[in-house]
């Protein structure tokens, strides 16, 4: 498997598709709505995860649902999926099931979205702009699987593809940060995006449609 890993990388590399950069201070912006925009992520490790956290920051002034953050693998197509259904409703995916976490609406601010998941007690824990919005359980004991597709800009319905233009982000997204644990939310408010997996000052990427990289313009 590690072979496979390695040998993938390389030809996509050869192939001058993946780039690595430290982004600090960059965003991506997806400018118009499309379903071929998007920003594949690679994770500087393949492996099954048991526990996550996941942060980024966004913004947007859509008001139809849309993704922000879809992880697929070749069983489940919403292995781990981050999506909006309508301002302020946050639907969060483990393995194909969901819980959703309500914020007070504010739909024209930028989000910082932390989110962290245990396998042992299934608890999702979801803070919205350095504050908790709460505690729920989905997939207690299940096990996320390695071999994913991870994607921003679109919303995944088959492995690494099946995209919907209606589901698609439009707008500016940056910080996006995976870590193979729970991290302590309460210190991520600060804003820390140097995760193991993915690592927003590292990051491992292949740009795809029209999608465009420039300074952030919030914190
Ligand atoms: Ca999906």
């Amino acid at each position: 498997m590690a072979k496979l890993i390695v040998g993938g990388l390389l030809l996509s590399v050869l192939s001058g598709c993946v780039s690595q950069s430290d982004m600090k201070g960059k965003a991506f912006i997806f400018p118009q709505e499309s379903a071929t925009a998007y920003v594949s992520l690679i994770p500087q490790a393949r492996k099954s995860l048991q526990n996550f956290t996941l942060c980024l920051k966004a913004f947007t002034d859509l008001t139809r649902p849309y993704s922000l953050f879809s992880y697929s693998t070749r069983t489940k197509d919403n292995e781990i999926l981050l999506f909006v259904q309508k301002a302020g409703e946050y639907m969060f995916y483990v393995g194909n099931s969901e819980v959703t976490f309500k914020a007070p609406l504010n739909p024209y601010a930028p989000t910082h979205i932390c989110v962290s998941w245990e396998s042992a007690s299934g608890i999702a824990e979801f803070w919205l702009d350095g504050k908790p919005l709460g505690r729920k359980g989905l997939r207690k004991g299940y096990t996320v699987g390695a071999e994913a597709k991870i994607i921003i800009g679109q919303e995944q319905d088959s492995f690494g593809g099946h995209f919907e233009a209606k589901q698609s982000f439009v707008g500016e997204m940056w910080e996006v940060s995976l870590w193979d644990h729970v991290v302590p939310l309460r210190e991520m408010a600060g804003g820390c995006y140097i995760g193991n997996l993915i690592n927003w000052q590292a990051l491992a990427f292949e740009e795809n449609g029209y999608v465009v990289t420039k300074p952030k313009l919030w914190a």
